[in-house]
């Protein structure tokens, strides 16, 4: 699906609107200013990246819950111009990488992906399985529910801003690995829709190599559909990744974590991946960041690298 020279287009998105804490909007910030884009290119793909994205505001009085959606307009906004956006790049046959970010992004990159492929298999990887609906979160964040808009779990009125959603995504066509903190109503939501998961039980049972296998049979039995791989670094174990908003213990190692991209970019089938939740590396200084609701702030991000402390 990719066209030749393999080409991967890498969109930041520095947006923690879906969630409450600031960090993770400097996430793809930092992936950048550590030199991303030269260790692609050293791995043989021509990239493009020509900044981060630049998301309008929409202030939090313009924006007040609809139920217990919190900034329910804004992660629409922000969400709809990445479908576009990744859309664009997997329409192109360009490899859409994009940098979170929080999870909410992912209903935009995912409909982007099947905008161009409406049969595309998901491979979701995480901790949590980001399926609340708006009656069954308890939290409000909107990044523990992007798979429930693209799954179309609720009808969404007219009025509401996530009537763009196409919800075309189909439950045999998603698979998760890496679970360990899932909502009781999540747990329901995947039981009675029969969506398949690999938990971090089953990685321990039958190793990586064999869960990796398994959820391809399951979502492309054929080996022949494109595939989107979303990839939350909140999935690796914190000893691992500690930089995420939530993490959870007992998560995949380094290892695990690697061979789940290669092993899924070996079948020739990715056009999208997801690299959401990365924060700042603690300790950082509050009086270097600026916590933004919702954009990381102006266009200094595009291209010199800010006095963020990296790492102790
Ligand atoms: N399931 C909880 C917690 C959560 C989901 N995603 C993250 N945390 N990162 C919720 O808020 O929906
Ligand atoms: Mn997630
Ligand atoms: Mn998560």
């Amino acid at each position: 699906f990719l066209q030749e020279p393999k080409t991967v287009a890498i969109v930041g998105c520095p947006f923690s609107g879906g969630q409450p804490k600031p960090g993770v909007d400097h996430g793809p910030i930092h992936l950048i200013n550590a030199g991303l884009a030269k260790q692609l290119e050293a791995l043989g793909w021509k990239v493009e990246f020509g900044g981060h994205h630049q998301f309008e505001e929409i202030s939090a009085e313009n924006d007040p819950a609809i139920g217990k959606l919190k900034n329910p307009r804004l992660v629409s906004k922000v969400s709809k111009a990445v479908a576009d956006t990744v859309g664009g790049h997997v329409q192109q046959g360009t490899l859409a990488l994009t940098l979170g970010g929080d999870h909410s992004l992912a209903m935009g990159t995912i409909s982007g992906t099947l905008s161009k492929y409406p049969d595309a298999a998901v491979i979701w990887v995480d901790a949590h399985a980001d399926i609340n609906t708006s009656e069954t979160t308890e939290s409000g964040n909107i990044h523990g529910m992007p798979v429930s808009f693209l799954l179309g779990l609720e009808k969404q009125e007219e009025s509401s801003p996530f009537a763009w959603v196409a919800p075309i995504l189909k439950p045999n066509k998603i698979v998760y690995i890496g679970l360990r903190d899932v909502d009781a109503g999540e747990k329901k939501i995947l039981k009675e829709n029969g969506i398949k998961a690999f938990s971090m039980h089953e990685v321990d049972k039958y190793g990586i190599g064999k869960v990796v296998d398994m959820a391809l049979d399951h979502v492309n039995p054929d080996r022949d559909l494109p595939i989107h791989l979303s990839f939350d670094v909140d999935a690796l174990d914190p000893s691992v990744a500690p930089s995420t908003g939530t993490p959870v213990r007992g998560g995949l190692t380094f290892r695990e974590g690697h061979y789940i991209c290669e092993a899924i970019y070996e079948t020739g089938l990715l056009v999208a991946v997801d690299l959401m939740e990365p924060e700042l590396i603690p300790p950082y200084s509050s009086d270097t960041v600026t916590p933004v609701r919702g954009l990381g702030g102006g266009s200094a991000h595009n291209s010199s690298p800010r006095p963020y402390l990296i790492s102790p």
